[in-house]
């Protein structure tokens, strides 16, 4: 490999030289500045790179209409604080929607630029936080979307995630600590069993695992003797996807107490600042400089910067049962009380949903919602008492809790409609495709059915059933929108990703090629109605 650390004062390329000039988070002063002077007017690098730093993205498909990406840690949170988005949103008419996005989080469309100094202040009254959502940071940090209401969970990760995002944001005010990686870096931690957050993907991971023995657990402040098995993580490292590699985490072989996640987070971020390849992006993600290094001298690295030994893994982790969905109505471990997901169609959202999120919210629970990885929407604490009558809320029917076999698990990235990479529309097509195979099959169990408009997978094609990735193809001498086919990708315990079986189908021929994929591979048979009118 040419691509080392050494290059990294030679060659700066653009991204690192803009970051050299001025730390993105510097841009936080400029807020007011920028309002007034208005998007047109801006400089040019601040409007497109520099504003992200304050989870504010520039789209070059609709100019002047920004999208904000929020921090939702651990994708909790409170019914105020959807009420305040809903008011955002609302305010921009038909510009205005949201997403939930696959890391359990939530983005914002239609934003001018002369309400961000209004924006960022309803945000911080209300403990909102964009900080350090996009470039060159660390990425909203997922947890398990059942943390604290799940019987069989074996670590509530609500306040490790939280944790973990104050000490890399400073308390959502900013961390020049952690403004300048070499690239993006993803952190998830997964306490329940089913592997809720697909650990696999991330550039660290946190995966239950009981360490056996007794002795010195290795950051604690000595000989720590514990008779039965400790509970702790498993720590997986450099998973990602991206345009030219994807790669599953690996075991860093180490096994960490909870008391020493936010303390073994921040090591490892430190030495990827420090170390990570910067000179080329295409090679800058966390594996790169572990292939590079290779793993034991990685870890050797991290335990450095750690001042401290990390043990060995536990030879298993805990992650043992298939992924669940959370839609529908669950039993909470608090007595009397459930949890209800509500199935949101890929993510999308408008303000009036949001309102009435917030508001079923607060009236039927205890004023908590939650997001999930597969961009729905869980609403906690709900008494039995109050549970009939809140199914049958109106939201209901469009938010369904019983949806269809393959509408239940779609995902979708952000596509043609609003992001300039997409070499095709995904959310819309998703949606008509799914329900016309809906239309003319019947199923006996989910499909996940991911969609992802350009190779950055943001939609995860890798971890579905079918995966399908924008790309463009000829037919009849033109130039069409057209898919690459993925399968095999699987979730939960043993999760692996999957690959691309089929290269550029056309969208306009993917419902047939689809429906012959789910009648031979999962199951599916042609409805009563069709094969009646065959
Ligand atoms: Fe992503 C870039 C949307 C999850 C890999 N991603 C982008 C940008 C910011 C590009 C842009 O400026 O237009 C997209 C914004 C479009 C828009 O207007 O919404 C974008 N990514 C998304 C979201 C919204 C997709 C969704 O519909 O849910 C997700 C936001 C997550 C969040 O809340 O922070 C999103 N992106 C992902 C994931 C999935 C994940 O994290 O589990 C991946 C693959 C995992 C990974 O990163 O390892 C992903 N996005 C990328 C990449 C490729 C990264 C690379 O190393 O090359 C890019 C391009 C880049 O960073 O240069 C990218
Ligand atoms: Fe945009 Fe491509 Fe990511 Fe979809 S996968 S949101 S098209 S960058």
């Amino acid at each position: 490999m040419t691509d080392t650390a050494t290059t990294t004062t030679t060659s700066l390329n653009k991204f690192e030289k803009f970051k050299a000039e001025k730390d993105g988070l510097a841009i936080k002063q400029d807020i007011e500045k920028f309002a007034s002077l208005g998007w047109e007017a801006m400089d040019e690098t601040d409007r497109d790179h520099r504003l992200k730093w304050v989870g504010v993205f520039f789209r070059p498909v609709t100019p002047g209409k920004f999208m904000m990406r929020m921090r939702v840690p651990n994708g909790i949170l409170t019914s105020n604080q959807m009420r305040v988005l809903a008011e955002v949103v609302q305010r921009y008419g038909d510009d205005g929607s949201a997403d939930i996005t696959t890391r359990q989080n939530i983005q914002l469309r239609g934003i001018r630029i002369e309400d961000l100094p209004d924006i960022f202040n309803r945000f911080h009254a209300v403990g909102l936080t964009t900080i350090q959502s996009g470039m060159d940071n660390i990425r909203n940090i997922t947890g398990d979307p059942v943390a604290g209401l799940d019987a069989d969970e074996l670590f509530d990760t609500r306040e490790l995630v939280q944790q973990i995002q104050d000490m890399i944001t400073n308390k959502g005010e900013g961390n020049p600590e952690f403004t300048n990686l070499p690239r993006k870096f993803n952190i998830a931690i997964t306490g329940g069993r089913d592997n809720s957050v697909h650990a696999e993907i991330n550039d660290l991971a946190f995966v239950p695992a009981f360490k056996e023995g007794t002795g010195d657990w290795g950051l604690g402040t000595g000989e720590e003797v514990s008779p039965s098995p400790k509970f702790g993580f498993n720590v997986l490292v450099g998973g990602f996807f991206s345009a030219k590699r994807c790669e599953a985490a690996i075991p860093l072989n180490a096994w960490v107490a909870p008391e020493d996640v936010v303390a073994v987070s921040r090591a490892i971020v430190e030495v990827f600042r420090d170390n990570g390849f910067r000179a080329n992006r295409q090679k800058s993600r966390l594996m790169w400089l572990i292939d590079e290094w290779g793993l034991e001298k990685f870890r050797a690295e991290v335990e450095k910067c750690l001042g401290k030994s990390l043990l060995p893994a536990a030879p298993k982790d805990e992650i043992d049962w298939e992924k669940r969905d959370h839609i529908g109505v669950y039993k909470q471990k608090q007595p009397g009380l459930n949890y209800v997901g509500l199935h949101i169609p890929v993510g999308r959202l408008y303000a009036g949903d949001m309102f009435e999120i917030s508001r079923l919210a607060g009236v039927y629970g205890s004023g908590e919602v939650r997001l999930t990885v597969e961009q729905n929407v869980i609403i906690p604490n709900i008494p039995d008492s109050r549970l009939a009558i809140f199914l049958t809320e109106p939201l209901l029917e469009r938010f369904a809790i019983n949806p269809g076999l393959l509408t239940r698990s779609l995902v979708s990235c952000t596509g043609a409609q609003f992001c300039n990479f997409a070499l095709i529309e995904t959310k819309n097509r998703a949606l008509a495709t799914i329900k016309a195979l809906e239309a003319e099959l019947t199923l006996t169990h989910p499909v996940r059915i991911h969609w992802t408009g350009c190779p950055n997978s943001c939609g995860q094609p890798q971890v579905a059933d079918i995966g399908l990735m924008g790309t463009k193809t000829r037919k009849n001498g033109k130039t069409v929108e057209a898919v690459d086919i993925y399968m095999g990708g699987k979730v939960g315990k043993e999760a692996q990703l999957g690959t691309c079986v089929t290269k550029a189908v056309p969208c306009e021929d993917l419902q047939s090629v689809l429906r012959d994929l789910l009648i031979q591979n999962f199951g599916a048979k042609l409805s009563q109605e069709v094969l009646m009118t065959h």
